[in-house]
């Protein structure tokens, strides 16, 4: 993996603020590889392997499945496809992870794109996706918004430090959100 020169944005924010509706837009435009870690950990539930059932347990109870599970996935996925630009969606959700992801990939992401919203607004959309995710129901939402608060958030602060979080305030509809991330995409690609 190191030997092939690859960019990637980490799109974090909390559950529901939209990373996975703004992800899709990004890669229609901007032909990037949308690789959202909690996807990845679905299908690996689905795929009936070895480690289904730890996940499946974790992601019910909103915890952060171990990032050797996360960062294996992540990896074949970035080697499987013939793109080298990427967005990672969802991941890293805490400190361990990100430390983790940089030393066993040697990857550093060019920025961080964060979707900010209020924690009702994205309760709400999760109580009204209807895509009969486990995790959706107001149990596992408020471990969510915890994990969030005490792990992710921290994160998003490291890079900030840095002057690598781009901001997008992510509480408007979906079309003005995308007009944001686009004054972000522009001029990486003209
Ligand atoms: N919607 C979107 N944008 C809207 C807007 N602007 N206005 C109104 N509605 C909007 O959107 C959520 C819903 O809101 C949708 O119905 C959408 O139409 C609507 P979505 O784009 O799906 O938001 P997203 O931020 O992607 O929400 P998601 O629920 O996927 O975020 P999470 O971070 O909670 O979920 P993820 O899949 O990343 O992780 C799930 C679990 O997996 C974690 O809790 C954890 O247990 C585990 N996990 C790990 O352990 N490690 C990882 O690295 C990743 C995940
Ligand atoms: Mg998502």
């Amino acid at each position: 993996l190191s030997e092939k020169k690859v960019t990637v944005i980490f799109v974090l924010g909390g559950p529901g603020s939209g990373k996975g509706t703004q992800c899709a837009n990004i890669v229609e435009n901007y032909g990037y590889t949308h690789l959202s870690a909690g996807d990845l950990l679905r299908a690996e539930i689905k795929s009936g392997s070895e480690n289904g059932t730890m996940i499946q347990n974790m992601i019910k109870e909103g915890k952060i499945v171990p990032s050797e599970v996360t960062i294996k996935l992540l990896q074949r996925a970035i080697q499987e496809t013939g793109n080298d630009k990427f967005l990672i969606d969802g991941f890293p959700r805490n400190e361990e992870n990100r430390a983790a992801f940089e030393s066993v990939t040697g990857i550093v992401p060019e920025f961080v794109l964060f979707f900010d919203c209020p924690e009702e607004e994205m309760e709400r959309r999760l109580l009204s996706r209807n895509q009969g995710r486990d995790d959706d129901n107001i149990e596992t939402i408020r471990k969510r918004f915890n994990v969030y608060m005490e792990s992710s958030l921290p994160v998003i602060e490291y890079y900030n430090a840095k002057g690598k979080v781009r901001k997008i305030d992510a509480v408007k509809p979906v079309e003005e959100v995308f007009e944001d991330v686009k004054a972000v995409f522009i001029p990486l690609h003209e």
